[in-house]
């Protein structure tokens, strides 16, 4: 009998937001149930009968797909950690408005489904081509301006035309889930959530770049520094989070195992270690899967923990191009991009 069933952690209801549970991460891949949840609006009515994805736009040949047509088409398969730009937000000092996600806006799952380049290459793209929009289904409200806004977010043709950028049909071997974006959704494996736009209804190839709300108002970085400029969020920077213990959880005297996850953007991450109480010394931690370029990898590191006291206990993860986590994650008025080196404290008595 089971007697733990671990559900998602809500952060609003309408629009639904949930959290992965990072405390119940278990599987590497994780249960479409248990798969954060980041949603603008309600969720789109779906016309399941009639709907079509509509390519248009600087193109040769303009398509009309049905959902048969991506189905019979070659299918691909990859394991990719998808984060919110937002995660983590909830731990910026000062505080920033927006959702207060903790440590589970991020999972891991396999999507399944065409490569976005070999639809492009049937409709051929026009030499004045720029970016490609990407429309789903869902709209509603704003709070800075009046009207109705479409989900809908534009990628560079480099990234649009990457071999690993698909649109996804099925996530771990079943069809979308409705919450995850069927019939179908982009993924865009290495970027923040934010581009794989789901229930796709339109791709647009456009001349100029994209002036949506999504692209232009939200998911910029303005750095609290005025020197700096503004940039857009694009590529995930590598992070990493305890999972179990908890944060100020109480144990006995006696071994435990500290274990998390790891992951980074567009390369796979390469090294975890942990830090006890502001010592000099990071330990190894040893991972339990393998590297992977899209993949966060699990990790574990057995602490003897002899004496008892407040301990002070850190995570550091470092990528295969050598870029490491910050203490202090670069704070930014919007609050994305949190990827402070995780801390929390533990009781040993
Ligand atoms: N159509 C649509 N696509 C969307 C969103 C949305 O609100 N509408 N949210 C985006 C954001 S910000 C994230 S982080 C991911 C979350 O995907 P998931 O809900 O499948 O985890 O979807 C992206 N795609
Ligand atoms: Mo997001």
């Amino acid at each position: 009998m089971r007697l733990y069933h671990p559900q998602r952690i809500p952060r609003s209801v309408i629009p639904e937001n949930q959290e992965f549970p990072m405390l119940s991460l278990s599987s590497q891949i994780t249960p479409e149930a248990l798969h954060y949840v980041r949603n603008h609006f309600p969720y789109p009515y779906l016309p399941a009968h009639d709907w079509h994805l509509n390519v248009e736009g600087c193109v040769r040949n303009p398509l009309q797909l049905s959902y048969n047509d991506l189905i019979n088409m070659p299918q691909v398969t990859l394991p990719v950690t998808l984060e919110c730009s937002g995660n983590k937000r909830a731990f910026y000092e000062p505080k920033v408005r927006g959702e207060q996600w903790e440590l589970g806006a991020v999972s891991h799952a396999l999507w399944t489904g065409v490569r976005l380049r070999e639809i492009l290459q049937s409709t051929g793209i026009l030499s004045e081509a720029q970016e490609i929009i990407f429309e789903g289904m869902d709209s509603g409200q704003r709070t800075d301006m009046p009207g109705t806004f479409i989900y809908s977010r534009s990628l560079p043709i480099y990234k649009a035309i990457h071999p690993d950028t698909l649109i996804a049909l099925f996530m771990n071997g079943k069809p979308l889930p409705y919450k995850h974006g069927y019939p179908a959704r982009l993924i865009v494996p290495g970027w923040y959530g934010m581009a794989s736009v789901k229930w796709l209804q339109r791709i647009i190839v456009s001349d100029r770049p994209f002036q949506g709300p999504y692209q232009k108002i939200d998911y910029i970085v303005y750095p609290s520094d005025p020197n700096q400029s503004p940039r857009p969020v694009t590529v995930m920077k590598v992070n990493s989070v305890i999972a179990q213990p908890t944060d100020r959880a109480v144990l006995k005297k006696g071994t435990h195992h500290v274990f998390g996850a790891a992951w980074s953007g567009e390369v796979p991450v390469s090294k975890i270690q942990i830090n006890l109480d502001d010592e000099e010394t990071w330990y190894p931690a040893t991972w339990i899967d393998p590297e992977e370029r899209y993949s966060w990898r699990r990790w574990i590191w057995e602490w003897h923990a002899s004496k008892a006291g407040t301990y002070l206990l850190k995570s550091k993860a470092t990528d295969s191009n050598g870029n490491t986590q910050p203490l202090h994650g670069e704070w930014n008025a919007k609050g994305y991009e949190n990827n402070s080196i995780h801390q929390i404290v533990v009781y040993v008595e």
